[in-house]
């Protein structure tokens, strides 16, 4: 490790050694007892039941409905598969409406399936689909709204479900982000008409891979059911054109171990989080997003939004200097899907006017958190920010090839 940063001097970009000699990365994957884990893996090897429907899948779904009070859990193996399956199981066809400000992973899903995402603003505080703007955009073609609940933080979900029944409209949630979130004391995955955690790598909880389409209708569980496992139902009739989105047993054990140890894991985050909030305080144009104390939250994202004007750097400039020092925070996310991939060369997206998506894609960072990272790194990760923004001047003038 490098010499404390006292002053703009000390930064990597001037000197050359980055601060933290490994790296830190956003989305460090929480582990859990590792002990427990290769425990597991020796079950499955002698059971030799690796995949489709076993034992550690079926007892994950039913943990899982167990936390969350939800009454059907279908565990796949990726959230973006499994927002295509809820899709499919809802019969969402046509147009659906969805946030711009998310991960592309949300628009792709519909479109993979032949589906038009219209694309919503955000609210500016919540950093959710924006209901107010919602009902503009619903058309003879609509068919459902996706609300995400990005960091964790629910959607206004009793706001969408009225514009739903008024408009007769399906509404899923992307709960990719909220495992183990509550919204009025409820945890999120019973909410809508079903709504798919994500257990990627890089989420609260991870199984490797994986994901789980949650809700409370029996008919959309059986149905997503028999999608999951190529359109098979409890018969073993074909009774639809179906896909793969088995969960393995080895992800399912992954995932039962870090249930196992989700109190740590909250307790970790939350301790991290309000770390970081106590250091970078006083830190002018740097917010670090609030979650509601009075909901259970899983604190995994650690989200700035950066002024420019107020701390004098631009939110990309920060970013490669916290890079420099070895800090990798993200860019979560940028740009708004509407300016992504397909969506940007598509001319019917070319005239959307999303003035809350466009300044958030271009003020939003995501540092590091979860059990990867320790509180004294973090202090470290503040006190680089906290030079950084003292001496942005400095640094502006230094570096202008690099702060354009
Ligand atoms: N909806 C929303 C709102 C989402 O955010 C996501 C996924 C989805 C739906 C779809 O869920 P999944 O189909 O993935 O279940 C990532 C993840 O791949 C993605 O899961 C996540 N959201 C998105 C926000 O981030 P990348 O390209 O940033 O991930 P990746 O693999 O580069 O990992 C990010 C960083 O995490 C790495 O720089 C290092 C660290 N990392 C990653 C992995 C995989 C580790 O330290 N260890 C690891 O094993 O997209």
């Amino acid at each position: 490790m490098n010499r404390i940063r006292k002053t703009y001097k000390d930064l990597a970009v001037f000197q050359g050694e980055p601060f933290f000699s490994e790296k830190l990365h956003v989305g460090r994957p929480n582990i859990g007892d590792e002990s427990i884990l290769l425990e597991r893996l020796q079950d499955i090897l002698q059971r030799r039941w690796l995949t489709n429907d076993g034992p550690y899948v079926r007892e994950m779904e039913e943990e899982i409905c167990k936390l969350t009070g939800v009454k059907h859990c279908i565990a796949v193996n990726n959230a973006t598969l499994g927002l295509e399956i809820a899709a499919r199981s809802l019969d969402l066809k046509g147009e659906v409406i969805v946030p711009s400000f998310t991960f592309i992973a949300t628009a792709h899903a519909l479109q993979w399936l032949g589906i038009k995402p219209v694309f919503c603003d955000v609210d500016p505080q919540t950093h959710n689909i924006d209901p107010a703007k919602v009902e503009a955009l619903i058309s003879e073609q609509t068919t459902g709204i996706v609300g995400v609940h990005l960091w964790g933080r629910p959607c206004d979900i009793q706001t969408l479900t009225e514009i739903a029944r008024k408009h007769d409209l399906k509404l899923l949630f992307d709960a990719a982000h909220a495992f183990g979130c509550s919204f009025e004391g409820r945890m999120l995955g019973n909410f809508g008409d079903a709504e798919v955690y994500s257990f990627h790598a890089t989420k609260f909880l991870n199984s490797f891979e994986g994901g789980a389409i949650v809700t409370n209708d029996e008919q959309v569980a059986e149905k997503a059911r028999a999608l999951r496992n190529f359109g098979y139902d409890c018969s073993d009739n074909i009774a639809f054109a179906g896909t793969n989105g088995k969960m393995s047993e080895i992800s399912a054990a992954m995932g039962l171990t870090g249930l196992a140890s989700m109190d740590d894991f909250i307790n970790v985050n939350s301790r991290n989080y309000l770390t970081y909030v106590a250091e970078l305080a006083n830190v002018p144009g740097i917010h670090v997003i609030d979650y509601d104390a009075k909901e259970r939250n899983n604190y995994q994202y650690i989200i700035l939004e950066i002024d420019e004007q107020k701390c004098g750097l631009k939110r990309d400039d920060l970013m490669k200097i916290l890079y420099s020092e070895n800090v990798l925070a993200r860019r979560y996310f940028h740009p708004g899907c509407h300016r992504a991939g397909p969506y940007a060369s598509d001319e019917s997206y070319s005239n959307l006017d999303l003035p809350e998506t466009e300044r958030l894609s271009a003020c939003v960072l995501a540092l590091p958190n979860g059990t990867a990272v320790s509180e004294n790194e973090i202090k470290d990760i503040c006190q680089i920010i906290r030079v950084c923004v003292n001496h942005a001047e400095e640094i502006r003038s230094k570096l202008n090839y690099v702060l354009a």
